[in-house]
Order: structure tokens, then sequence, then C-alpha cells
């Protein structure tokens, strides 16, 4: 039997479900490319033994090795999900085609960035306070969550006319909804919010591609 193309280094956290999602998505409708995946145990700090620093410098999982690809390593999330929907997205299911829908992809960027360097962070700090921290600070806490909940606002102002973050119409399900939706759904672990309410739209987008099958599956596979 041959090796699978892709090892996927993960774990079940709000940035760890997001490739296998995808990879889940692209499987079902491509067949490929298929995964091994390798949950790194990030109580013991297995993210930050040499041999995974040679896959991912800063320590961190996402990350991965595509075989297929002369052993190519990818880290951080979103350079990850542009990499597989440039190989394996061929006929552009999930994301834009960078010349013949320039701004479509440009917006998707747009959005990503956004998510990526907002949107995350400040759901890390309301981890650090919620769990990690040795001392409680209320008021830092409280910065963070007032921060993603004004954050979950623009989204859900951006989704009031529209099913997907990008795209024609009422948009397209892109790997921008992938990682977006997995940074919101840390809400109630966070205990950002007891429910997404205070956002109609963000919670009727939430529902939606949380009923996916390859969702469903990949947070399985991830053990979240
Ligand atoms: N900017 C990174 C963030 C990744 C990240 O923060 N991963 C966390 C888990 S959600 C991690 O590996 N934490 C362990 C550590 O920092 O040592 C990305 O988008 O991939």
């Amino acid at each position: 039997m041959s090796e699978k193309p892709i090892i996927l280094y993960a774990a079940p956290t709000g940035n760890g479900a997001k490739v296998p999602i995808f990879l889940e998505e692209l499987k079902a409708a491509y067949g490929t490319p298929d995964y091994d995946l390798k949950i790194i145990d990030l109580k013991s700090k297995e993210q930050k033994q040499p041999w995974f620093i040679e896959v991912s410098p800063n320590g961190t999982i996402p990350a991965l090795t595509d075989r297929s690809r002369g052993n190519f390593n990818v880290f951080e999330t979103g350079a990850i999900l542009l990499y597989l929907a440039h190989n394996y997205d061929k006929e552009g299911k999930f994301s834009f085609n960078e010349q013949t829908e320039e701004k479509e992809h440009n917006e998707m960027l747009q959005w990503m960035f956004f998510v990526h360097s907002f949107v995350v962070p400040m759901n890390s700090q309301v981890m650090f306070w919620t769990y990690f921290a040795e001392q409680e600070n209320p008021v830092a806490r409280e910065r963070y969550v007032s921060e993603v909940k004004r954050l979950y606002g623009v989204l859900d102002t951006r989704l009031k006319d529209r099913d997907y973050l990008v795209g024609p119409g009422r948009g397209k399900y892109t790997l921008l909804d992938v990682s977006t939706w997995c940074t919101v759904n840390v809400y109630g672990r966070a205990q950002i919010a007891a429910n997404l309410d205070e956002w109609p739209a963000l919670k009727a987008w939430h529902t939606t591609i949380a009923a996916r099958t390859p969702v469903q599956a990949a947070l399985k596979a991830v053990k979240w």
C-alpha cells in the first residue's frame, strides 16, 4: 500500500481543527488528498521538541508535511489552507481563482487576515485568562472577551445578507469559512458567551457549517 500524501500535525483546539476540516472537505469533494493525522500532545509540550520545530519553526500546531511534494513542510494555518487550496482544490470548490476571480480571492484574503490577526489572537488571550494564567485577572479577561464579542459583531454584520463570508450573491463556502468557523466555535469552551443569540446571522452561519458531514468527521478525528 502506498504512503498517504500528507502528514498533518494537529490537536483538539480551535486552530487545530481547521486543517482537518479542510482536508475532509477536499476528500469529500475530490477523493484526495488522503492524510495521516498525528495528534500533538500540547500538555507535554511535544510541539516544542526539536523534531517538530523542524516542521513548524514556532512550535505551534497545525503544520503539515506533504510527502507527495518532496516532503514540503508548511506551518501557520492561513498558509496551510492556501497551500492546500492551490495544490488540491483544482476546481476552486472552496477557493477562488487568483487570476479569473481576483477580486473574490482578494476579499477572501482580507477577511482571512482580519480573522487571523484579530479574532484568533483575542480568542487565545481569553483562553489564557480563563484556563492557564497562574493568577486571576478579571480586567484583562474582560477586555479580551469584550473585544471578541465586538469582532463577532463585525462578522455578524458581514453575514446579514449572505450565507458565507465571501463570494458573489449570498457567497460561497470557502476555506475562509472553515477557518472562521473553528475560531468562532470556541465561544463555549472559552466562556465568551453561552450561545450566539446576540449575533443571529453569525449563529445561522455557524449552525449551517456545523451540520456538514466533513466538519463532523474532522472534529471526531481530532477528538474535539
Ligand atoms: N498563528 C498560528 C497560531 C497557532 C496556535 O496558536 N496554535 C496553538 C494551538 S491552538 C499552539 O500550538 N499552542 C502551543 C504553543 O504555543 O506552544 C496559526 O494560525 O497557525
